[in-house]
């Protein structure tokens, strides 16, 4: 039995270093360890055998399969993290001074950003709607719990049109609107572009792309607010990342919070990206103020709900290692025909 055993494991180790996908690799799991498989039959012949050589056979046998099933788990961990490490080099080759080809167009990276996070929301029950860039004080502001003169305002100002309705400058604008549409339960997400008078650096924008998010329902808790964050960004990175909560204050909220996430260009060291912090301020969040449940027609004795605003054009840069937030509106062909096949 023995000359049986080592050949078994020659056979084992030339069939998993064989299988090249997570497939192949289920399929000599099964072969070698299933029910009917020559580990198996090892465990029936040694129903024959006596005494010491019974016990010593046996305990090898198991050896045999601990070291099967640790070599499976090993080669799966392995292709996985393979797959990670090439998704990340792929970001990596973003380098706007790289001489490009001509070539035919591409989705620009934040439609390529949106639409991931999107199918991440989508597949857990939220549903995507879109809402104007243009719109009044009331929807931008006064439903959401900040009243004329309230210094909040000061944070987003914006271009105004002559008929007083304003450029959104953030797509927490609509919350009022898709509570009125959808009534309560409710869950949805709704990106858009935002507008706001800025200064403007590697990490500040004038124009730039926000992804709102609701959920309201019985019972909401700041629990299923980190739940479905968390669970956005592993999707997004296919990684941990490392986030941190701070308390914030938005009168739209209560309680606010910032989710920052480690910077990814920096590795956290600090970097103009994310103004030296090693953190970047990506999706401040927090329970919706009941004054803004109300004014969406929502029963405040029944529901809660958390809502968040996601930095959607930072989301791009760290995913794709985009340095200068610039680069996304400088409309460089050299730059953007980087993200073409993806
Ligand atoms: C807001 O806009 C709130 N409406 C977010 C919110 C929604 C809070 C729901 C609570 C509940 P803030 O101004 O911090 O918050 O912007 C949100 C995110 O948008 C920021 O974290 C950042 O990632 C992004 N952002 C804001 N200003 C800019 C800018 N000028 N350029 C690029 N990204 C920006």
């Amino acid at each position: 039995m023995n000359d049986k055993i080592q050949a078994l494991r020659e056979r084992f180790a030339a069939r998993l270093a064989a299988a090249e996908t997570p497939e192949q690799i289920e399929e000599v799991r099964v072969t070698f360890l299933g029910k009917k498989g020559p580990v198996a039959d090892l465990m029936t012949e040694l129903r024959g055998v006596d005494g010491a050589e019974k016990a010593r056979l046996g305990q090898l046998i198991n050896t045999v399969k601990a070291e099967f099933s640790a070599a499976v788990t090993a080669a799966a961990e392995a292709l996985r993290k393979a797959a990670i490490d090439a998704q990340i080099r792929r970001a990596r080759l973003y380098n706007p001074s790289l001489p490009t080809e001509p070539q035919r167009g591409s989705y620009h990276p934040i439609t390529l950003i949106q639409r991931e996070v999107e199918s991440v929301f989508a597949s857990m029950g939220f549903v995507i709607e879109d809402y104007p860039e243009v719109v009044d004080d009331y929807h931008c502001f006064e439903a959401l719990n900040i009243p004329k003169h309230h210094p909040a305002r000061d944070m987003q100002d914006t271009y105004y049109l002559d008929n007083g309705q304003l450029l959104k400058t953030h797509t927490s604008a609509a919350q009022n609107y898709i509570m009125k549409k959808y009534g309560a339960p409710l869950r949805a997400i709704f990106p858009g572009r935002c507008f706001r008078n800025e200064a403007i650096d590697a990490c500040h924008e004038n124009t730039f792309f926000q992804m709102e998010g609701i959920m309201i329902d019985e019972d909401i808790s700041i629990s299923n607010l980190i739940y479905f964050m968390k669970k956005m960004l592993s999707e997004v990175f296919r990684q941990d990342i490392r986030v941190r909560l701070r308390p914030g204050f938005f009168p739209f909220v209560e309680p606010g919070f910032e989710l920052d996430i480690s910077c990814l260009i920096c590795g956290g060291e600090g970097c103009p990206s994310c103004k030296n912090s090693g953190w970047l301020e990506l999706c401040p969040c927090g329970m919706i103020h009941p004054n803004v449940l109300r004014a969406g027609g929502i029963d405040t004795d029944k529901y809660t709900g958390f809502a968040f605003g996601l930095g959607l054009t930072r989301l791009a840069m760290m995913k794709y290692g985009v340095g200068d937030i610039r680069d996304f509106n400088g409309g460089q062909m050299k730059a953007l025909a980087q993200f073409s096949g993806r």
